[in-house]
C-alpha cells in the first residue's frame, strides 16, 4: 500500500463498502503520482466522516475544528507559499459551517486545492439534512423528503474571475484520478467536489453494498470534455485563469 497513507491505521473507521476508502486510496496514489511527499504537501480536514482523512495521511495534516479547514490552510499557504496545500472534507463542513470560508478563499483565489466529498449529508452525526441535500431526499431531518433547492457549489466556486472547479464520483476512478491531479497543478483556487452517497445513512436511494453505490453513481453521471458550465448528471471541469 502507498505509504502516503498510515498503513498501521488501517482499516480505517469507516463503514464496509463506504467509497470514503476509494478516495483515500486513490487520493494517496494522486499525490504519489505528482512526486508529492511529506516534505512539501500538508492535508487539512474538518470534522465528519470524510474529516478523518488528515488523520489517515502519513504526512503533516490538521485535523481542525467543524468548517475551519480552509481558513486553516489558506493560513498555511500564506505562512510557507512553498507548500502544497490540500483541503479534504465533508460537503457539510465546507459548505454548511464553513460556507463563508468556502466563499471567501475562493474569491481570494489562494492557491489551495479542496476536495469536498460530497454524500449529500451529514454522514457522521446520523445523516441529517445538508445544505447539499438533493430535492426529494429522505434524511433524519427530512423524513418527508426535502424540500430545499440544495446548494450550488459549481456556481458558487465559480462566481468570480478565476476559478477552477470539478466535479467526479468515486466510481470513475481515471477520471477521479486527473481531476485531483489537475486542482492541485492549478494555480489558485481549485475545487474539486466528489459526489457520491452515504451507503449506510442514504435512504432514497439506499444501497445494500458498496458495489450497489458505485453502479449507481456510473449510471447516473455523463463524462464531458468540454470546459464549460456542468449540468447536474454531468463530471467535468469549468476553469478560467
Ligand atoms: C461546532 C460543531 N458543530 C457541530 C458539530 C457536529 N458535527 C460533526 S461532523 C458534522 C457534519 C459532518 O458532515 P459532512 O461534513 O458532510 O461529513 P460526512 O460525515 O458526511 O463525511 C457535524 C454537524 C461539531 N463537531 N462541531
Ligand atoms: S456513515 Fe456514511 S459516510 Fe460515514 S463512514 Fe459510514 S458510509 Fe461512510
Ligand atoms: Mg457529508
Amino acid at each position: 500500500m502507498n505509504d502516503l497513507i498510515k498503513n498501521e491505521r488501517m482499516p480505517a473507521i469507516w463503514c464496509q463498502g463506504c467509497s470514503l476508502g476509494i478516495v483515500l486510496g486513490q487520493f494517496a496514489n494522486v499525490l504519489a503520482e505528482l512526486g508529492l511527499s511529506k516534505e512539501n504537501t500538508v492535508v487539512v480536514s474538518g470534522i465528519g466522516c470524510t474529516g478523518r482523512f488528515a488523520g489517515y495521511m502519513n504526512l503533516d495534516s490538521v485535523h481542525t475544528t467543524h468548517g475551519r479547514a480552509i481558513p486553516v490552510a489558506e493560513g498555511i499557504k500564506r505562512a510557507n507559499p512553498e507548500l502544497n496545500v490540500i483541503v479534504v472534507s465533508g460537503d457539510g463542513d465546507l459548505s454548511g459551517i464553513g460556507g463563508n470560508h468556502l466563499i471567501h478563499s475562493s474569491r481570494r483565489n489562494i492557491d489551495i486545492t479542496v476536495i469536498c466529498v460530497n454524500n449529500e449529508i451529514y454522514g457522521l452525526t446520523g445523516g441529517q439534512l445538508a445544505p447539499t441535500t438533493s430535492i426529494g431526499s429522505v434524511t433524519m431531518t427530512s423524513p418527508k423528503g426535502s424540500d430545499i433547492e440544495p446548494i450550488n457549489l459549481q456556481g458558487l466556486c465559480t462566481l468570480n474571475k478565476n476559478y477552477f472547479y470539478a466535479r467526479t464520483t468515486p466510481a470513475h476512478i481515471l477520471h477521479m484520478k486527473e481531476r485531483i491531479k489537475d486542482a492541485v497543478k492549478w494555480k489558485g483556487f481549485s475545487f474539486v467536489e466528489i459526489r457520491t452517497r452515504c451507503i449506510t445513512r442514504s435512504k432514497n436511494p439506499a444501497f445494500k453494498t458498496g458495489q450497489e453505490l458505485l453502479e449507481w453513481l456510473k449510471k447516473s453521471y455523463k463524462l464531458t470534455e468540454e470546459n464549460r458550465v456542468l449540468r447536474e448528471d454531468e463530471l467535468g471541469m469549468v476553469k478560467n485563469g
